[in-house]
């Protein structure tokens, strides 16, 4: 026996922690996984899902060799093939669309990796040289993250790490145990030194659980929230004039937009008690530092975009900024000097400007005869099971005529649907250079083991489908680590910093807007936006009431919003077993008093239902539930639910008011038990 080896890597899941992590290798094989102690935002510990990323490199159901469909879609059988063989058939058949028109060919990719090299480098590259439609990459965090670049200028603001210093801190949309767990330690060192913590979120979540105080609005009424906020700060005047002179463009509008919000007209639309909202102004208008934690949560309804931009006017208006401990963070993403046009070389489109798919309406897309998608290359994402409306997903994925290819680390739902399925390497497998967007270091991530089976890495099948397809520009020639290596311009980090410890930490100030300095085009806090305005929009923030609104439909009296289970990541993991044992089953939350009046007791099958669909599950008579508000708690597979469907049989392709972002959580159902 050799003696064991430690390899630094980077968790490459959707999550705001990207977690430093060492891996023990042992004769060539990983035996232990563990949170790297030296990488202070890990400070040694991993979420549980991540704890198990051994379970699942090593599972049993691992995608081992390339394969072909045999008989008809969607059933998921297939007969294995060489890669040779596959890749050959790919390239050839691709190039049959190429010559036709390029655009029937559509990529589909999100965040299965965040990893820059494995997520957008070398597939980039090949799709535009190919000069395939583009994928608008809106799943997530566009309405938000869109935004907050109208407000502050970007996908920027407080440095995580001094939440520990704050008084009072606002949870906004956010569970942050279930789904920002290393945010949650600095959460909790703040409240043992006196800070109060409030969590705003229609579920009484285990964060809510443990805060000092939960306002239980309903789903898509943050903006009513945050005016009536701004109202009180306004009468009381607990503002900071010199501020928002000196460093915000448009006060006098948004005065006036916000006095016509009394907290007793807020309280009336959020389903709220007016006296938390007046508690909570006070509260915000007279604590320093006083910091806010806004998460993606809030902004999957209509009016997410400007809920965002409503809540991040309220740091300027009481200058939070100043303090290191104040402000808000969303996403740190905006700080990273990423050289992306080195990594996706759209100057590989030579001039082209292929149409642009919005991936959150992937259902509608693959419908539409007029515009056809012929083919569909799917890799770092499972859109049966994640997109919206999945009832037009899948008649999509299911057209005979379509061409699939899924390049997967599982048979996911989507991979059931793949004309060929390709094994993908697991981080532990390949290279990758990360980016967060919950902290500012990079993080390098190095192979631990051998690739099991024949799995191979996403930049590898596109760099072999380019040479096959005679594209024999030098970047299709680039290596893994040469990738990871293109991903900042020389200088821009600390390269050896980040090879030696694994992680380098950007040069950023403390409080980067104590003196203004926002990255806006007026280099202002902008509360009213004239980019905005030039395209037609309202230039201030509004409150925008959902596609569905609570309590507007008595066909659909039941608000329904589907956060992600704590211990699966999206859809990730549903398939380790361990992890699986924890959620039991699909579930849906209800309160006592909606369950009581369809005659559903606790843990009943109920059937959960809407214009759009049906979706059969175990109904869960909670505490966690306010009356009108469901809880379908995400993101099964569709074929480990009851009768193979998942919440997104309900949920709608409608977008929201900026960004084009789905609207997940604005969505009316009925419950009946069966
Ligand atoms: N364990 C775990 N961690 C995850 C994920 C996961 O699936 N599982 N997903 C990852 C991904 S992809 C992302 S984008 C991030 C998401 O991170 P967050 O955006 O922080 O998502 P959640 O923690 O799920 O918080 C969503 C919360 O918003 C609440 N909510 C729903 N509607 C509204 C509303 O209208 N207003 C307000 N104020 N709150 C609302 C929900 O009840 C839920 O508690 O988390 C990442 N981390
Ligand atoms: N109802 C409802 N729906 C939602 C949400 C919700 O809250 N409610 N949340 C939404 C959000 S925030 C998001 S971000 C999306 C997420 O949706 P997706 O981005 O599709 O995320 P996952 O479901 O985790 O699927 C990622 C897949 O990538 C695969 N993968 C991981 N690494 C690699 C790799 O290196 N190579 C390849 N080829 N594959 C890899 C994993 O095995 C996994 O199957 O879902 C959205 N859908
Ligand atoms: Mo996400």
């Amino acid at each position: 026996m050799n003696s064991p080896t430690q390899v630094l890597g980077a968790c490459p899941h959707d999550c705001p922690d990207t977690c430093s992590f060492v891996t023990t290798v042992q004769d060539g094989r990983a035996v232990k996984l563990q949170g790297n102690p030296g990488h202070p935002h890990t400070a040694g510990a991993l979420c549980t899902k991540v704890s198990r990323y051994i379970e699942r490199n090593e599972h049993p159901e691992r995608l081992l060799q390339p394969m072909k469909r045999v008989g008809p879609k969607g059933i998921g059988r297939f007969a294995p093939v060489s890669w040779n063989a596959a890749l050959d058939d790919i390239a050839q058949q691709l190039g049959v669309f190429k010559s036709n028109n390029p655009e029937a060919i559509l990529p589909y990719s999100y965040a299965g990796t965040m990893g820059l090299v494995q997520g957008e480098s070398m597939d980039r590259r090949f799709f535009h040289k190919l000069g395939a439609s583009l994928l608008d990459r809106t799943i997530c965090s566009t309405a938000g993250g869109e935004a907050l670049g109208f407000t502050l200028g970007g996908k920027v603001g407080m440095r995580v790490q001094f939440f520990a210093e704050a008084k009072l801190i606002l949870i906004w949309g956010s569970n942050s145990i279930a789904s920002n767990l290393h945010f949650w330690r600095h959460a909790q060192a703040a409240r043992r030194a006196g800070a109060r913590l409030v969590c705003i979120d229609p579920r009484r979540t285990e964060t809510a659980d443990k805060c000092d105080e939960h306002i239980a609005l309903l789903p898509g009424t943050d903006a009513a929230l945050a005016f009536a906020l701004m109202h009180e700060l306004i009468v009381h005047d607990w503002l900071d004039h010199d501020y928002i002179a000196r460093h915000t463009l448009g006060w006098e509008q948004l005065r006036e937009r916000a006095l016509q919000w009394p907290p007793s007209r807020a309280a009336a639309v959020c389903g709220v008690p007016e006296e938390q909202i007046v508690a909570l102004a006070r509260a915000y208008g007279t604590t320093r530092p006083a910091a806010i934690r806004l998460n993606y949560g809030m902004q999957r309804v209509r009016g997410g975009g400007n809920a965002a931009r409503a809540i991040a006017c309220l740091p300027a208006l009481v200058g939070a900024w100043r303090e290191r401990a104040g402000g808000l963070l969303l996403s740190s993403s905006g700080l990273f000097p990423v050289d992306r046009a080195a990594l996706q070389r759209p100057d590989l489109l030579a001039g082209r400007r292929p149409r642009t798919i919005n991936m959150s309406t992937i259902g509608d897309a693959l419908l539409d005869q007029a515009n056809p998608i012929h083919a569909l290359i799917v890799y770092n994402s499972n859109p049966v099971a994640v997109a919206p409306d999945s009832g037009k997903v899948v008649a999509g994925f299911a057209r005979e005529d379509l061409f699939t290819v899924v390049l997967e680390q599982f048979q996911t739902d989507t991979a059931d649907y793949a004309d060929y399925l390709l094994p993908a390497t697991t981080q532990l497998e390949h290279w990758d250079i990360h980016t967060s967007y919950g902290h500012t270091d990079v993080l390098l991530n190095r192979p631990a083991v051998a690739p099991r089976g024949e799995a191979r890495s996403n930049a590898w099948v596109f760099r072999e489908l380019a040479r096959r397809m005679g594209f024999d520009e030098p970047c299709f020639s680039d290596d893994d680590e040469t990738l990871c290596r293109s991903a900042f311009a020389p200088g821009v980090i600390d390269v050896e910093a980040l090879q030696a410890q694994g992680f380098t930490s950007l040069k950023l100030p403390e409080a980067p807007y104590a003196d203004g300095g926002f990255p806006t085009p007026s280099g202002r806090c902008e509360f009213f936006s004239a980019r905005l305005a030039a395209m037609g929009q309202d230039g201030l923030p509004d409150h925008v009431p959902n596609h569905e609104p609570a309590g507007s439909s008595t066909e659909f009296p039941l608000a329904m919003i589907s956060p992600p289970a704590r211990n699966f990541l999206n859809s990730s993991f549903v398939n380790v077993k361990s992890l699986r044992a924890i959620e039991g089953e699909p579930l849906l939350e209800i309160h006592e008093s909606d369950a009581a009046a369809r005659g559903i007791v606790d843990g009943a099958m109920v059937r959960v239902f809407n214009r759009r669909g049906e979706h059969r599950c175990r109904a869960e008579i909670s505490r966690r539930a306010r009356p009108g508000v469901v809880h379908g708690l995400g993101i099964w597979w569709r074929k480990l639910g009851v009768d193979g469907t998942n919440v997104n049989q309900l949920t709608s392709q409608l977008l929201t008011d900026i960004g084009r972002g789905p609207t997940f959580y604005d969505c009316l159902v009925e419950v009946a038990a069966e």
